[in-house]
C-alpha cells in the first residue's frame, strides 16, 4: 500500500501510466522504494545512487589524484559512454585548491584541487547544475573543531561519543574500524572542501601532547591526510608545568619556549604537515599568557614562532569575558582591539560570529574588520548548543549567511563580514574560518537527519561564502533524500518529487532558524536559557551561588519598566565598538533593526513599535508565530511520508513532534514570566498559555518534563 502511495506520489501529476516507458519508470521506483526501507542516515549526501560506466583520463599518478579518479569512475551518473579527462595542471584562473570544470574535463593546480574538482563535478550532475565553471576556495584552511575530550566524551556534542578518543583500558589502540570510520569522515569533508580537523577540545587536556596520545594522532592523520584533512591539535597552555614538570608556563620564559620548540619539533617529525595549534586562553578557567601579567600577543607569537619553521600556524580565539565587567558583550573587543598589529603573521584570532556566545541570533561580532592589521576567522558552531540540540530542527546556513553578508563598514561600505576575513579586503597570509562539529558515533554521524546539512553547509559556505542558503539546501535535499536508482534527469522529471518533497522541505529548512528565534528568543533577545544546558527556557533561573553573567536576568534585564540590555550610549555604549553609520542606528530606538532591539535597547512594556502594537504584544505574536510555524512544519512532514523513508521519515517526525512541544514550553515559560513585570494582559487574537509557571519552573530543562521532585530555583 505505502509503495502504491510512493509511487503515485512520484509520478508526475499523478497521471496514469500510459506507455510502456511509464511502466518501466514505475518499476524503477518502486525498486527505490523497497531499498530506501532502512536508511540509518551514515551514507550522508554521498549516498550512492545510480551509477554509469564512464572512460577517465589522466596522467597523473599522484595518489590523491589517482583517488579523484576512483571516486568519478565509481560514482558517475551522467551520460552512458562519456569520457572525462582529469589534468593537474596550472592556470592563472585557478587559486589554491580550486579547479576548472567543462563537461569533459576536470583541472587543478594541486591534487586537492583535483579531488574538489570531481566532487563538484558529481554534485553538480545530481543536482543537475551547470558543470562549466572556475571555482576558487574563499578560505585558506576550512576546519573542523571537534570538542572530544579525551574519554571520548564531546563537550556539547548530541551524536554519541567521539570518532577519535574513546575512555576504555586500550583507548589508545587503534582498529580496522576506526581507520574506516575516519576514512569515511575524511572523505564527506573533502566532499565539501573541508581541509582541517582539530581533534580534541579547546578546553584541552594537557596529556595529548604526551608521548603515547601523539602515537595515537600520527595515526589519525595518516588516514585524514589520504583525502587533503589535515589534523590540528587544541593545546593548553598550562601543558609545560602539567606535562613537563616545568615551574611555569610563562611565554617569555627561555625553558618554556624550548619545551614547546621541542615538542613542535616531536609532532612534526610524525606529521610532517601538521596544521598547527588551536588554544583557548584565560578565557572560562583556561590558562593563559594574564597569569604570567603577559598579553594575548605574547602568548600566541611565542607559539607562532616555534611553530613558524614548520609552516604551521596558531588560531587563537577571542572568547574571553569576566565575571566583573558591566557587558560580557564588549570584553573581546575591548580585550583584543589594544594589540592589533602585535600579532605574527601565522597568528589567526578565532572570533565567534557574535559578540556573546553562539545565540539564536545576534549581531556581529565588532571585531570583524575592526582588526586591521590582524588576521582574524570566524569561528560557527556547528553543533547546535543553543539551538535546540540534535533535537530541533534549524538549518544553520542561514544564521551564517546573515553574519558573511553583515556590512561592518570598517574599510567602506560592502566591508562585510566574509570580504574583511577572506583576504578580499585585508591581506592576510592564512586566511581561516572554523565550525564547531556536529559529528559523533551515532550511525548517522550528527545526531540527526537535518544536522547533516549543518555540516554540508558549514563546508560548502567556506568554500564559497557567496553561497546562497536557499542553493545549499537545495543540493543536501536532492543529494541526500532524491530516491536513490533514479537518475539524475528522472530525478528532475520527478514534477511531483520536486513540488511535494523538493520545494516545500527547502521552504521549510530556510525558514527554520527564524521560527526557532521567534519562539525562543525574539526581537534581540538572548541568553534566556536554563542553567548550564542551554536547551530548556530558564528566564527566571539566577541561583545565588552561579556566576551572574551566566543567568538570563543579566541578559533580558526585565524589570517594571520594559525588558531588554541597555547597550546604547546611556548604556553599556556597546553600540560605539560598531563603525559609523551602524554605531548611530543600533543607537537610535527608532533605527535599531527590530530583529536587534533588545539587544541594544531597554524598551518599556509599552513602547509603540512600527507594526502600531506595543512591545508587549508584538512579543507575544512572536512567540505565536513561532510555535505556530512548528506546528506546520509537522504537518507538513507528514505529507511527505511517501518520499522518505520509514526510518529517517519517523526519526525527523518524532523529533518534530518534541519540538513542537518545547516550543510550546518556552512560549508559556517566557511569557508567563515576563508578564510579571509587564502586568499587561495577552493580546485579543493571542492563543492562551496551556502551561502555568509554576509548572513550567519546576520542570527539567533537557527532557522539558515535570521532575519527580520540585526543582524549583
Ligand atoms: O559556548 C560555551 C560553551 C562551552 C565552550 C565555550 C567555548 C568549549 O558553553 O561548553 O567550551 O563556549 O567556546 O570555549
Amino acid at each position: 500500500m505505502k509503495l502504491i502511495t510512493r509511487c503515485k506520489y512520484l509520478l508526475s501529476g499523478g497521471g496514469q501510466i500510459r506507455s510502456c516507458q511509464s511502466i518501466l519508470f514505475l518499476l524503477l521506483i518502486l525498486t527505490a522504494a523497497k531499498r530506501a526501507g532502512a536508511e540509518n542516515g551514515h551514507g550522508l549526501w554521498l549516498r550512492k545512487g545510480k551509477t554509469i560506466s564512464v572512460t577517465v583520463t589522466c596522467r597523473s599518478s599522484a595518489a590523491m589524484v589517482q583517488l579523484a579518479c576512483a571516486e568519478l569512475r565509481e560514482n558517475w551518473c551522467g551520460k552512458p559512454g562519456e569520457n572525462i579527462t582529469i589534468a593537474l595542471k596550472p592556470d592563472k584562473a585557478i587559486k589554491g585548491d580550486g579547479f576548472i570544470l567543462t563537461p569533459h574535463s576536470i583541472q587543478a593546480a594541486t591534487p586537492a584541487g583535483v579531488l574538489y574538482g570531481v566532487f563538484d563535478f558529481l554534485r553538480r550532475q545530481k543536482c543537475r547544475q551547470d558543470a562549466s565553471i572556475t571555482s576558487n576556495p574563499s578560505y585558506g584552511r576550512r576546519v573542523l573543531d571537534h570538542w572530544d575530550n579525551l574519554n571520548g566524551t564531546i563537550e556539547r556534542g548530541y551524536a554519541g561519543k567521539s570518532i577519535f578518543w574513546r575512555d576504555e583500558k586500550d583507548s589508545l589502540r587503534v582498529t580496522g574500524q576506526d581507520r574506516k570510520l575516519w576514512r569515511a569522515y575524511a572523505r564527506a569533508n573533502a566532499s565539501i572542501g573541508i581541509n582541517g580537523a582539530v581533534l580534541n577540545n579547546v578546553n584541552a587536556a594537557p596529556p595529548i601532547l604526551s608521548g603515547r596520545y601523539l602515537k595515537k594522532i600520527k595515526e589519525i592523520a595518516d588516514v585524514l591526510r589520504l583525502y587533503g584533512v589535515r589534523t590540528y591539535l587544541s593545546v593548553n597552555f598550562a601543558s609545560p608545568i602539567v606535562l613537563g614538570k616545568l615551574k611555569t608556563a610563562d611565554p617569555l620564559d627561555p625553558e618554556v619556549i624550548k619545551w614547546w620548540q621541542n615538542k613542535i619539533h616531536d609532532i612534526y617529525t610524525v606529521i610532517p604537515d601538521f596544521g598547527g595549534f588551536l588554544v583557548k586562553a584565560n578565557s572560562e578557567g583556561q590558562s593563559g599568557p594574564q597569569d604570567y601579567h603577559r598579553t594575548h600577543a605574547d602568548g600566541a607569537n611565542m607559539f607562532a614562532d616555534a611553530l613558524r619553521p614548520y609552516g604551521g600556524i596558531v588560531m587563537w580565539r577571542a572568547f574571553v569575558y569576566s565575571a566583573s565587567d558591566n557587558d560580557r558583550a564588549k570584553q573581546a573587543y575591548a580585550e583584543f582591539m589594544p594589540f592589533d598589529g602585535q600579532f605574527r603573521d601565522n597568528v589567526i584570532i578565532q572570533v565567534k560570529n557574535g559578540p556573546v556566545d553562539f545565540q539564536p541570533r545576534e549581531p556581529f561580532s565588532p571585531l570583524f574588520g575592526a582588526m586591521k592589521k590582524t588576521s582574524v576567522m570566524p569561528e560557527f558552531q556547528i553543533t547546535k548548543e543553543y539551538l535546540g540540540e540534535n533535537i530541533h530542527l534549524v538549518f544553520l546556513s542561514t544564521l551564517w549567511e546573515e553574519l558573511l553578508n553583515s556590512d561592518t563598514y570598517q574599510a567602506c561600505k560592502g566591508s562585510t563580514v566574509a570580504r574583511c576575513t577572506d583576504g578580499s579586503i585585508y591581506p592576510q597570509k592564512y586566511t581561516a574560518i572554523a565550525g564547531v562539529a556536529n559529528i559523533g558515533l551515532d550511525s548517522n554521524w550528527c545526531g540527526s537527519d537535518f544536522d547533516q546539512a549543518n555540516w554540508y553547509a558549514f563546508g560548502r559556505l567556506a568554500w564559497n561564502d557567496h553561497l546562497s542558503s536557499a542553493l545549499i539546501a537545495d543540493e543536501w535535499l536532492k543529494l541526500t533524500f532524491s530516491p536513490d536508482s533514479l537518475t539524475a534527469a528522472q530525478l528532475s522529471a520527478a514534477h511531483n518529487w520536486q513540488n511535494n518533497f523538493l520545494a516545500p522541505v527547502k521552504d521549510m529548512m530556510l525558514k527554520s532558524r527564524e521560527v526557532m528565534v521567534n519562539y525562543m528568543m525574539p526581537l534581540g533577545l538572548h541568553h534566556i536559557f536554563s542553567a548550564n544546558q542551554h536547551y530548556g527556557p530558564g528566564p527566571w533561573y539566577a541561583p545565588k551561588n552561579v556566576r551572574v553573567d551566566w543567568t538570563p536576568p543579566y541578559y533580558h534585564r526585565a524589570d517594571a519598566t520594559g525588558i531588554g540590555f541597555g547597550r546604547t550610549r546611556s548604556g553599556s555604549d556597546a553600540v560605539d565598538q560598531y563603525h559609523q553609520p551602524l554605531a548611530d542606528e543600533f543607537n537610535g530606538i527608532k533605527t535599531c533593526p527590530d530583529k536587534y532591539l533588545l539587544w541594544f535597547h531597554h524598551v518599556p512594556w509599552t513602547y509603540k513599535m512600527a507594526s502600531g502594537r506595543t512591545l508587549w504584544d508584538e512579543l507575544c505574536f512572536h512567540y505565536q508565530d513561532g510555535l505556530q510555524s512548528v506546528r506546520n512544519f509537522q504537518k507538513l512532514w507528514d505529507t511527505v511520508s511517501g518520499y522518505v523513508d520509514e526510518q529517517r521519515f519517523n526519526d525527523v517526525q518524532s523529533k518534530l513532534r518534541k519540538q513542537c512541544h518545547d516550543a510550546q514550553v518556552y512560549k508559556d515559560g517566557c511569557l508567563l514570566y515576563f508578564q510579571t513585570f509587564s502586568k499587561m494582559p495577552f493580546p485579543t487574537g493571542y492563543e492562551r498559555p496551556v502551561y502555568d509557571l509554576p509548572y513550567l519552573e519546576s520542570i527539567d530543562p533537557l527532557t522539558m518534563e515535570r521532575l519527580p521532585f520540585s526543582n524549583k530555583k
